[in-house]
């Protein structure tokens, strides 16, 4: 308790030291109006779960999730968001969006506005090894989002999930490209479109190592399978064992072994 009241008066004393006039413990009260007086905070858009590890082949998901956003009585709210990723690495197979999104905006105020809904885009090969999801969304003031069936978005929620697919082994970011947040207020001609502060987190999803590169050279080809034929129907017991080339670890090197090279035959490390 002592230490309480020692706090309060250091903060009695700040405070009137910025020319706040104060008595006793007021002070509590007053806090809330500094508080209020600092800009508000960013809207944070990030992946969650920031980094995951598959093997190639598996799936996974991650959401785009959003934080602080603030509760908007008028007008709309859009967001434009690109998220890229290395499409050598990962392929995006779907992209669910979240209930809200069921906004279509259709009122007058959109009409110079094209909204469109999410777009995966995944380009390999010749000029391209990038992939890219365009989401695009608007959501409108909380009249209209009641009257049209859905919740009002404000303060941390999901925006949209994101399942990919692993290509090979390496590691890939999930980046942020774009994130636009974007007030919109169609009675305040001064300041018709208003740009929200706005911080981004990218994620990563990395590959491991596939154990069927028996020499780790960081390919799958025809120098593991001359391995793999050279210890085929090895044993832990034969003096020429050699546990890499057990690839499935299951204390023999055989027809087993050889099926998972030749499933991931080619396969090799890109790298980040
Ligand atoms: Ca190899
Ligand atoms: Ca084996």
């Amino acid at each position: 308790m002592r230490s309480l009241r020692k706090i309060l008066n250091v903060a009695i004393a700040v405070l009137a030291a910025l020319g706040v006039s104060i008595s006793g413990l007021v002070t509590v009260d007053v806090f809330p109006n500094i508080l209020s007086a600092h800009a508000a905070p960013d809207v944070v858009f990030r992946i969650t779960p920031d980094m995951q590890s598959i093997e190639p082949g598996q799936t996974c998901t991650v959401n785009i999730t959003f934080e602080n956003l603030p509760p908007k009585e008028g007008g709309a709210v859009l967001f434009l968001l690109t998220l890229s990723w290395n499409s050598s690495i990962l392929e995006a197979t779907s992209m669910q969006e979240v209930a809200f999104h069921s906004a279509t905006p259709e009122e007058e105020w959109f009409e110079n506005i094209e909204i469109e809904n999410y777009w995966i885009h995944n380009s390999v090969g010749e000029g391209g090894t990038v992939g890219q999801a365009s989401l695009a969304a608007a959501w409108r003031d909380l009249p209209r989002a009641i009257a049209g069936g859905y919740a009002p978005l404000t303060g941390n929620g999901t925006f949209a999930t994101i399942t990919f697919k692993g290509k090979q082994v390496g590691t890939s970011v999930l980046n942020f490209d774009q994130v636009w947040v974007i007030a919109y207020d169609p009675d305040n001609p001064a300041s018709r479109y208003r740009y929200l502060p706005v911080a981004s987190i990218n994620g990563q999803i990395e590959q491991q190592t596939i154990s069927s590169d028996i020499n780790k050279d960081g390919i799958v080809d025809i120098y593991d399978t001359i391995l793999l034929a050279h210890l085929f129907g090895t044993m832990p017991s034969d003096p020429k064992w050699n546990p890499t080339g057990d690839i499935n670890s299951d204390g023999i090197i055989d027809v087993y072994d050889a099926m998972i090279l030749a499933g991931t035959f080619g396969w090799q490390f890109l790298g980040s």
